[in-house]
C-alpha cells in the first residue's frame, strides 16, 4: 500500500485509539468495492435498488437526526481564536483533541477502519491535493470512491510526503449532541464524530476542499470556492468558462448542468459541465485564472430534479449512483422524491423507512435534503477539459442567492474590488441543506459563510489581492438572482434553461458587447438586452426583476453595514470604501 511514515505513524496512532477489531486498505478495485457493497446490503446498512432499471444503483437511509450539515457543531480549532473569525465557532485546539479523543476512544470496537487514500483533483495534477480518511463507514467508503479519486495511485502519487490531509471518521452511536465536526487547519487535519451524513462525513467535499484548502489558499496565494464551473459553447464554437457561487440548494448543481431553450441550442450553443459544487482555482502561466473541479462525483438535491428541471442530473443518476434519503417504491424497487413526476408510488418507504402512500401531504416521501451521489463521468455533458488537471480558465466569477426581492436578476460590479464587495453582501434565504430554520434571510458571503476555514476579514482581504494579482486578467464579477417571488409567491424568472439567456449577457459584457445601464450598485441590462425570444414573459415582467428600488436597497446598505461590524479592523478598507460609495449612491 504505501511505506509512508507519516501515514503509517498517524494511522497507527489512531488504531491505539479507537481500536478496530480490522483494517482495510482502499485499493479502489471495482472487486474490492463490489464486496463491501455486498457487505453493506447483507446488513441492511445500504439497500440494492432494480438492477435493470438502475444498475449499480443503492439507497442508503441516515438516521432521521442526522440529514444534512451540522453548522453549529461545525469547529475551526486554530490556535488563536481570532483566526478563527467571527463567522466560525472556534474550539481551542488542545481542548477540542481531548474532547475528540474521549469520544473517539475505543468507538471502532467489533467495527472495521477502513483507510481511504484520495486525490481532491485529478490524480498528479498540479493543482490537486492528497488526503487520507479514516472511517468505519462502508457508506463513507462508497461515497467517497464516487466523490474522489480513491485507490494505490494515490499512494504512489504521495510517495514520502508529509503534504496530505489527515481526516478521522467515527460514526459512534450518531448521538446528536455528542456531534462535532471539527477542523485542525494549521495540522492539515479533520475529525469528525457521531453523524453519517453528506457533508459532515464525506471529509474530502466540504472540510478538505473547501475550509481546509481555503486556509491553505490564503497562504499559497490560490483560491478555493464553493463555485460550480460550467463551459458555454457558442455557435462559432468557441467555449468561454464561468465559475458562480451560490448558498447550498441554490442552483449551481442545475445551472452546471443547464440545457440550453431551444432556440439557442437550434443556434448551436452547448453546455460542458465541470464542477457543480467546488472550485480551485489559481494564476496560470498565461496570468488567466485557472479552475479545476476537485471533485469526482456530484452529491446533489434529489428533489426538484426531473426531466424538464435538470435532465442532465438525471440521466447522471441512472447508474453506479448512491441515493440517500429519498423515498423506496416497493412496486419495482425504485427511487422517488417530490417533484421527480406528479406520479408518486402507492407503495412505497418514505426517507424513514415508513410505510408510505405517496398521499398524504404532510408527510414527505424524501426529504428535502436527500441527495444522490453520482460518478461525473455518467454526466452526459461532463466537459472533455474534466479529467485533465491544467484546469479551465475563468472569464466571469457569478455570486447569486435566493432573494424573493431586492436583488435584480442580473448585475455586473464596476470592477474587482467592487465584485469582492458584491460577493462579500451577499444574501439568501436558507434551505435544507443545513439542520436549523429554512427561508430566513442570511448574509452569506461568496457562500462561504459555513465553509471558510479562517477570518472571513482575512479571507476578503485575499480576494483584493487576488485582484492586484491578476490585474487586467481577472475575470469580470457579477451577481444573479433567480429567486424573485411575484405578490402570489410564484418565481418571476423561468430560470434553468432558460438562466442561459442571463449567461449570454454576462459573457457579452465580458467582452464589451452588450449594453447595460449603471445602477447605484453596479451594471443592469436593459431588459432588450435579455433575449426572451421564446419565453412566456412580457418586457415589462423583465424590467420589474431588473429594477434596482432604492428604498430596498437603504435597508441594504443598512444590513451591511451592521454585519460588516462583525469585522473590526480586520475588514479592509477597500471594503469600507465600497459601502461608503454605495450609501452614497444611493443618496
Ligand atoms: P448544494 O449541493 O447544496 O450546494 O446545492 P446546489 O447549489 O447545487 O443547488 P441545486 O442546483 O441542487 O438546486 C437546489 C434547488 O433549487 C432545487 O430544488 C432546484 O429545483 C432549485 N433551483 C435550481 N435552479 C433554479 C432556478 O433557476 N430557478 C428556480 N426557481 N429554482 C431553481
Ligand atoms: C451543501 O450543503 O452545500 C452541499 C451538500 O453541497 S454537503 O456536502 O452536505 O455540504
Ligand atoms: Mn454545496
Amino acid at each position: 500500500m504505501t511505506s509512508n511514515k507519516s501515514v503509517l505513524n498517524w494511522i497507527e496512532d489512531m488504531k491505539k485509539l479507537v481500536c478496530p477489531d480490522k483494517l482495510v486498505w482502499i485499493d479502489g478495485s471495482e472487486e474490492q468495492l463490489e464486496a463491501l457493497r455486498a457487505e453493506a446490503c447483507s446488513t441492511g446498512e445500504m439497500i440494492k435498488l432494480n438492477q435493470e432499471k438502475l444498475p449499480g444503483c443503492y439507497l442508503h437511509r441516515t438516521a432521521v437526526n442526522d440529514v444534512a450539515r451540522v453548522e453549529d457543531r461545525t469547529f475551526i480549532c486554530s490556535r488563536k481564536e481570532e483566526d478563527a473569525g467571527p463567522t466560525n465557532h472556534w474550539k481551542d485546539p488542545k481542548e477540542a483533541y481531548k474532547m475528540l479523543y474521549d469520544i473517539a476512544r475505543g468507538s471502532y470496537k467489533g467495527r472495521t477502519m477502513y483507510v481511504i487514500p484520495y486525490s481532491m483533483g485529478p490524480i498528479g495534477s498540479p493543482l490537486a491535493k492528497i488526503g487520507v480518511e479514516l472511517t468505519d463507514s462502508i457508506y463513507v467508503v462508497l461515497n467517497m470512491s464516487i466523490m474522489a479519486r480513491v485507490g494505490q495511485k494515490v499512494w504512489d502519487t504521495l510517495g514520502d510526503s508529509n503534504d496530505w490531509v489527515r481526516g478521522l471518521h467515527c460514526k459512534c452511536d450518531i448521538d446528536a449532541e455528542k456531534r462535532y465536526i471539527c477542523h485542525f487547519p494549521e495540522d492539515n487535519t479533520i475529525i469528525s464524530v457521531n453523524s453519517g451524513y453528506g457533508g459532515n462525513v464525506l471529509l474530502g467535499k466540504k472540510c478538505f476542499a473547501l475550509r481546509i484548502a481555503s486556509y491553505l489558499g490564503k497562504n499559497e496565494g490560490w483560491l478555493a470556492e464553493h463555485m460550480l464551473i460550467l463551459g458555454i459553447q457558442n455557435p462559432k464554437g468557441e467555449i468561454k468558462y464561468v465559475a458562480a457561487a451560490f448558498p447550498s440548494a441554490c442552483g449551481k448543481t442545475n445551472l452546471a448542468m443547464l440545457i440550453p431553450p431551444e432556440s439557442y441550442r437550434k443556434k448551436g450553443y452547448k453546455i460542458w459541465t465541470v464542477g457543480d459544487d467546488i472550485a480551485w482555482m489559481r494564476q496560470g502561466e498565461d496570468g488567466r485564472l485557472y479552475a479545476i473541479n476537485p471533485e469526482n462525483g456530484f452529491f446533489g438535491v434529489a428533489p426538484g430534479t426531473n426531466e424538464k428541471s435538470n435532465p442532465n442530473a438525471l440521466a447522471t443518476t441512472k447508474s453506479g449512483t448512491i441515493f440517500t434519503n429519498v423515498a423506496q417504491n416497493l412496486d419495482d424497487n425504485t427511487v422517488w422524491w417530490e417533484g421527480l413526476d406528479k406520479n408518486p408510488p402507492k407503495n412505497a418507504l418514505n426517507w424513514k423507512g415508513e410505510p408510505w402512500d405517496g398521499t398524504t401531504s404532510d408527510q414527505k416521501g424524501a426529504h428535502p435534503n436527500s441527495r444522490f451521489t453520482a460518478p461525473a463521468k455518467n454526466c452526459p455533458c461532463i466537459s472533455p477539459e474534466f479529467d485533465k488537471g491544467t484546469g479551465v480558465p475563468i472569464s466571469a466569477i457569478i455570486f447569486g442567492g435566493r432573494r424573493a426581492q431586492t436583488t435584480p436578476l442580473v448585475y455586473q460590479s464596476r470592477d474587482w474590488n467592487n465584485g469582492v464587495f458584491v460577493g462579500s453582501i451577499m444574501a439568501s434565504e436558507t434551505t435544507a441543506a443545513a439542520a436549523g430554520a429554512v427561508g430566513v434571510v442570511r448574509r452569506d458571503p461568496m457562500a462561504m459563510l459555513p465553509f471558510c476555514g479562517y477570518h472571513m476579514g482575512d479571507y476578503f482581504k485575499h480576494w483584493i489581492e487576488m485582484g492586484k494579482k491578476l490585474g487586467e486578467n481577472a475575470p469580470k464579477i457579477f451577481n444573479v438572482n433567480w429567486f424573485r417571488l411575484d405578490d402570489e409567491g410564484h418565481f418571476i424568472w423561468p430560470g434553468f434553461g432558460d438562466n442561459l439567456r442571463v449567461l449570454e449577457w454576462i459573457l457579452e459584457r465580458c467582452e464589451g458587447k452588450a449594453d447595460a445601464v449603471e445602477t447605484p450598485i453596479g451594471y443592469v441590462p436593459k431588459p432588450e438586452d435579455i433575449n426572451i425570444e421564446g419565453l412566456d414573459i412580457s418586457l415589462d415582467t423583465l424590467k420589474s426583476i431588473l429594477e434596482v428600488n432604492k428604498e430596498q436597497w437603504a435597508k441594504e446598505a443598512d444590513g451591511i453595514e451592521e454585519f460588516y461590524k462583525k469585522f473590526g479592523d480586520k475588514l479592509p478598507q477597500e471594503l469600507r470604501d465600497q459601502l461608503a460609495t454605495l450609501k452614497n449612491n444611493l443618496k
